[in-house]
C-alpha cells in the first residue's frame, strides 16, 4: 500500500472512531468530577483526560455494536477500563518502574504531582473503576452478567493479568528468557485488557457463545499485535509520534518483540497476526468495519 493511501485509511478510521471517543471522553469527564480532596481527583483527571488513543474503550463499544447490544449498557465498563489502563500508565512511568518523563505528549503524573500523589492517583483509579461499573451500569443489565464482567475486570487488573505481566517483564530485564516467558509477558501486560475490552462488550450485549469466543480470539490477537507495534515504535517512532520517550526499551534492556526477533520479522509477524484477527471476524460473520479497520491500523502505524 502506498503512503498516501495508508494515511487516507488511517484518517478515515480516526473519523469513525471520533464519535466513540467523544462519547467516552464526555463520560470520563462526568465520572471524574472533582470532589474533596481536590488534588487526588485533579491528578486522576490529569492522566485520564489527557490525549490517549482510547483504543480499549472503543473496542468495547464496537464489540457491543457488533453483537447488536445497547451502548448505554457498556459505557461504564468502557470508562472503567480506560481508568484501569491509565492507572497502569501512571505506575509504569514512576522512577521505580520505567521512569519516564513524558506520556501522552505531556509530563508524566509524578513529574506534575510528585511520586506520592502519583502512586495514590493510580490506587484511587484502580479502586474507583469497579465502583463505576457497579454504580453506573443500568439496572436493566442482568446482575449475573454484571458480576461476570466485574470478575473478569478484576482478573485482568491483578496478578492473573496485567500485574502478572508487568512483574515477569521487570524480572526479565537484562536476562535471556525463553519463548513461553516472553509470550506470557506480552499476553498479560497488554493482551489481557484488549481481551477484556471485546469480551465485556459481547457479554453486556448477551452475545451467543460462538460470537463471544470469536471476539475473544480476535481480542487476544490484536492485543498481542498491539504490543509488537508498540515495541517497533519504541525503535522507529519519535516523541511527537508516540507521546513518550522513544528508545526506552533498549535503555532498560527489556525483552521486546524487536529484541527477540529483529525489526523485519517483527513487522512481518505483526502483519500476519492482524490478518488472522481479521479472518476470525470474517469467518464468524462479525460484520464490523471498525473492528476490521482497527486491526489494519495497528499494522499501518508500525509498518511505515
Ligand atoms: C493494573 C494494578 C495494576 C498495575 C499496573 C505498571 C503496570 C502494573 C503495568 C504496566 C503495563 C503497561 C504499561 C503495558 C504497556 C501497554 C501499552 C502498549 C501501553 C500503551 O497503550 P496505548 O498506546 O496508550 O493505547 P494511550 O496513551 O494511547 O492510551
Amino acid at each position: 500500500m502506498v503512503l498516501a493511501e495508508k494515511k487516507q485509511n488511517s484518517l478515515s478510521l480516526e473519523r469513525k472512531m471520533k464519535s466513540d471517543i467523544e462519547l467516552i471522553n464526555s463520560y470520563l469527564d462526568k465520572y471524574l468530577e472533582i470532589r474533596y480532596p481536590h488534588v487526588i481527583w485533579e491528578a486522576m483527571r490529569y492522566s485520564v483526560l489527557a490525549k490517549g488513543k482510547r483504543i480499549r474503550p472503543v473496542l468495547m463499544l464496537e464489540s457491543a455494536k457488533a453483537c447488536h447490544g445497547d451502548i448505554n449498557n457498556v459505557i461504564p465498563a468502557a470508562c472503567a477500563l480506560e481508568m484501569l489502563h491509565c492507572q497502569s500508565l501512571i505506575h509504569d512511568d514512576l522512577p521505580c518502574m520505567d521512569n519516564d518523563d513524558y506520556r501522552r505528549g505531556q509530563l508524566t503524573n509524578h513529574k506534575i504531582y510528585g511520586e506520592a500523589t502519583a502512586v495514590l492517583a493510580g490506587d484511587a483509579l484502580l479502586a474507583y473503576a469497579p465502583q463505576v461499573i457497579l454504580n453506573y451500569t443500568p439496572e436493566s443489565v442482568d446482575r449475573k452478567i454484571l458480576l461476570q464482567v466485574l470478575d473478569e475486570f478484576l482478573k485482568a487488573a491483578g496478578a492473573m493479568g496485567i500485574v502478572g505481566g508487568q512483574v515477569v517483564d521487570i524480572e526479565s530485564e537484562s536476562k535471556e528468557i525463553d519463548l513461553n516467558t516472553f509470550n506470557y509477558i506480552l499476553m498479560h501486560k497488554t493482551g489481557e485488557l484488549f481481551k477484556f475490552a471485546v469480551r465485556a462488550g459481547a457479554l453486556l450485549s448477551q452475545a451467543e457463545e460462538e460470537k463471544l469466543n470469536a471476539l475473544t480470539s480476535y481480542g487476544e490477537k490484536i492485543g498481542y499485535a498491539f504490543q509488537i507495534a508498540d515495541d517497533i515504535l519504541d525503535v522507529t517512532g519519535t516523541l511527537e509520534e508516540i507521546g513518550k520517550t522513544p528508545g526506552k526499551d533498549h535503555k532498560l534492556k527489556k525483552n521486546t518483540y524487536v529484541s527477540f526477533y529483529g525489526i523485519e520479522k517483527s513487522r512481518k509477524d505483526l502483519e500476519n497476526i492482524c490478518e488472522s484477527a481479521k479472518k476470525i471476524l470474517v469467518d464468524s460473520g462479525i460484520n464490523s468495519e471498525l473492528l476490521f479497520n482497527i486491526a489494519n491500523n495497528i499494522v499501518m502505524k508500525a509498518v511505515k
